[in-house]
């Protein structure tokens, strides 16, 4: 067991950090924590920047990262940026998307962003019970004729409908756009992310499964949209002294593609490591009522890149904001992701919505969802220690209440 893991006495009495024990946790367990590629490589990648000052602007590794993702893509077109947000916003530019676009409330607050910065209408539709991917029947409902892109969002590491959706956006003849923050290395029907839809942009945050500290990409089948795309991500110029398009800034720096290459070669041990976590979670919370892994379809690749347990109110004696309070005390920084929900956060909450924005299962999902930590920053021991935690307070619920409300806290406290 680890130094950072207080022992934890599983006496009938419980020792939760909210009932007056100590933490379980000496240093906080994050979901996110950003995983480190081999630090020899990473230097030396870093010593030839630095000898060679190629620093930005479609350096050698801006290239060589671009490449590796093609490979892994099936050959398709790769423009590394300098995060996804701007990405897509670049994306949605290129594709000169103009009207109203389709996409799930259910998702990082990044995705409608891009579109409203762009000057789009967003509308929100549904996502589905199961997969808490956008649902098709919803996106069908939602169409008008402003109706000018459908974004589907990836998530959690697993891909989204994108056979039913490739239908609808033909049929209409729009774009079909993924939000891929979450679906590095996935495939869908056999075929890897990359290949699906007009093109998908990921990201490469620091929290994400490959990181590049800041970063992104977009992929895409099309050649004339990527050289599109790499035009405006430089300012439009074509050439030394010639702009041609009123571009942007959002190239990815050579420092930021260094690291990405160092964490994309880290990726299939990186599954390895979320798949033997979420073995580890599933494990430890074995017959706790109301409480469900997230699953994956076994039949694609997933990169398992979240922890997700769903908390069901009418089974479990906790609520999903009394756990995540508990893991608090603990140390553990559960999170709520995507509480409340793209439609009731600013500046999209006062908007005027249509009818067929009804988000039952969105707003289900954010009341019941807890993102556990994850990835190279958590052990599997303390994976199941988290899981301890978590049947220690529900087989102890009224107490925990009781501790709860005598100390009000609040999860953004805790
Ligand atoms: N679309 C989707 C579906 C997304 O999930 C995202 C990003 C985007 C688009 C946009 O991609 P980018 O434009 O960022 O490339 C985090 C990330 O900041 C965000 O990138 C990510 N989604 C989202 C799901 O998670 P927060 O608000 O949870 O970040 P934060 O700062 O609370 O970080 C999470 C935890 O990770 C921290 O509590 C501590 C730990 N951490 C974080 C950082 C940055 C570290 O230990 N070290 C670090 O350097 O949004």
């Amino acid at each position: 067991m680890k130094d950072s893991m207080k022992s934890f006495s599983d006496s009938s009495r419980p020792r939760l950090a909210v009932c007056g024990g100590q933490p379980r946790f000496n240093d906080p367990k994050y979901v996110g924590t950003p995983t480190i590629p081999d630090r020899a490589d990473l230097h030396a990648r870093l010593d030839r920047m630095l000898d060679t000052r190629r620093l930005s602007n479609d350096g050698p590794f801006v290239q060589e990262l671009e490449d590796r993702l093609r490979r892994l893509n099936d050959g398709v077109e790769v423009v590394t940026v300098c995060n996804a947000t701007v990405g897509m916003q670049l994306l949605l530019k290129a594709l000169d998307v103009a009207g109203e676009v389709l996409l799930p409330s259910f998702t990082f607050i990044a995705t409608a962003h891009a579109c409203l910065w762009e000057g789009l209408e967003p509308v929100f539709v549904d996502v589905d019970r199961t997969t808490h991917t956008i649902d098709p029947t919803a996106v069908e409902a939602g169409l008008s004729d402003r109706t000018a892109a459908i974004v589907g969002v990836h998530l959690w590491g697993r891909m989204c409908p994108v056979r039913e959706l490739d239908a609808i956006a033909r049929d209409r003849g729009i774009p079909l756009i993924f939000d891929a923050a979450h679906a590095v290395g996935c495939s869908y029907e056999g075929l890897p992310m990359g290949r699906h839809g007009t093109a998908s942009v990921v990201s490469f945050h620091a929290t994400k499964f490959v990181q590049s500290l800041e970063g992104g990409a977009i992929l895409t089948p099309d050649r004339d949209l990527a050289d599109r795309l790499r035009l405006l991500r430089n300012f439009g110029f074509q050439g030394y002294d010639n702009v041609v398009a009123l571009g942007t800034n959002a190239k990815m720096n050579e420092f930021c593609a260094a690291m990405g290459l160092g964490s994309l070669e880290g990726l299939d041990a990186l599954v390895r490591t979320n798949i033997a976590n979420r073995s580890a979670c599933r494990e430890s919370l074995a017959g706790l009522p109301g409480l469900r892994l997230y699953e994956y379809d076994e039949q694609e690749r997933n990169n398992f890149q979240y922890l997700i347990v769903e908390v069901d109110p009418r089974a479990c004696p906790l609520s999903r904001d009394e756990l995540v309070q508990v893991l608090h005390a603990e140390n553990v920084i559960a999170r709520r992701y995507f509480t409340p929900g793209c439609h009731r956060s600013g500046p999209y909450r006062d908007m005027p919505r249509r009818k067929s924005e009804r988000l039952p299962v969105t707003e289900q999902l954010c009341d019941t969802l807890l993102a556990l930590p994850t990835g190279a920053g958590v052990t599997t021991a303390e994976i199941a220690a988290i899981g301890t935690i978590i049947r220690t307070a529900i087989e102890s619920a009224d107490l925990v209440r009781s501790f709860l409300s005598a100390r009000r806290i609040t999860p953004a406290a805790a």
